[in-house]
């Protein structure tokens, strides 16, 4: 199988970590593209329509993407149990949901200040996306922490990955402040080899 991938977005980690826990890092090939929104690789084109990534391309050429199709793609192949079986899987699927909306205002933030020329960035609109990140951040701190601290879980893996990309974009924000439960989790996901293994660069 092939990824393509990047070593800084936070959407490849979810699938790297998945990788490294379900003992399937030696079954993929990594593809490392440099794609943003408006400059988009051909590789990660050439996978999916949106030009996003991560995007994986198994062996019979069909590719899968997004994150949450190729992590629970992955899960089944493995048979690794990172998705409950029964009616769990939908509280497991919104707390997935909440740390992939995290990421997504987060990443906006990114793209805003980098992406945009700076006479037509916006503040406020930077300021709204935060405040997405605060909501979803309150809400695992005083409504998830007992799911996050059972068995390994496909949203345990979101939200570490999530709150990693926390501290390597926004790291000045302080978003362990007044949240020191969701703090205390994460200082203990972040020790695990595949964390360890996947922490972003560039
Ligand atoms: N919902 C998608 C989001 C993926 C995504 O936004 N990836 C970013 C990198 S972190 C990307 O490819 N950006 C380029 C673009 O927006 O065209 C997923 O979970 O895979």
């Amino acid at each position: 199988m092939k990824l393509i991938s990047s070593t800084a977005s936070p959407f490849v980690r979810k699938v790297r970590v998945v990788l490294h826990e379900t003992g399937q890092t030696g079954d993929v090939e990594e593809i490392p593209v440099a794609t943003t929104a408006i400059n988009t690789a051909p590789e990660a084109r050439a996978a999916n329509p949106t030009g996003k990534i991560p995007a994986l391309i198994p062996d019979d050429g069909s590719a899968i993407y997004d994150s949450r199709v190729i992590t629970r793609y992955l899960d089944a192949r493995a048979q690794a149990g990172l998705y409950p079986a029964g009616d769990g899987i939908w509280r497991m699927l919104t707390l997935e949901a909440t740390a992939d909306g995290l990421l997504e205002a987060a990443v906006l933030m990114v793209y805003e200040a980098r992406l945009r020329p700076e006479a037509q960035q916006s503040p406020d609109w930077v300021e709204a996306q935060w405040g997405k990140v605060c909501g979803a951040l309150d809400a695992l701190n005083s409504d998830w922490i007992d799911d996050l601290n059972g068995p390994l879980s496909i949203g345990q893996i979101a939200v570490g990955c999530a709150l990693g990309y926390l501290d390597f974009r926004h790291d000045a924000r302080g978003w362990r402040t007044g949240r020191e439960p969701l703090a205390a989790w994460y200082a203990d996901f972040a020790e695990r080899p595949s964390m360890q293994a996947t922490i972003p660069a560039g």
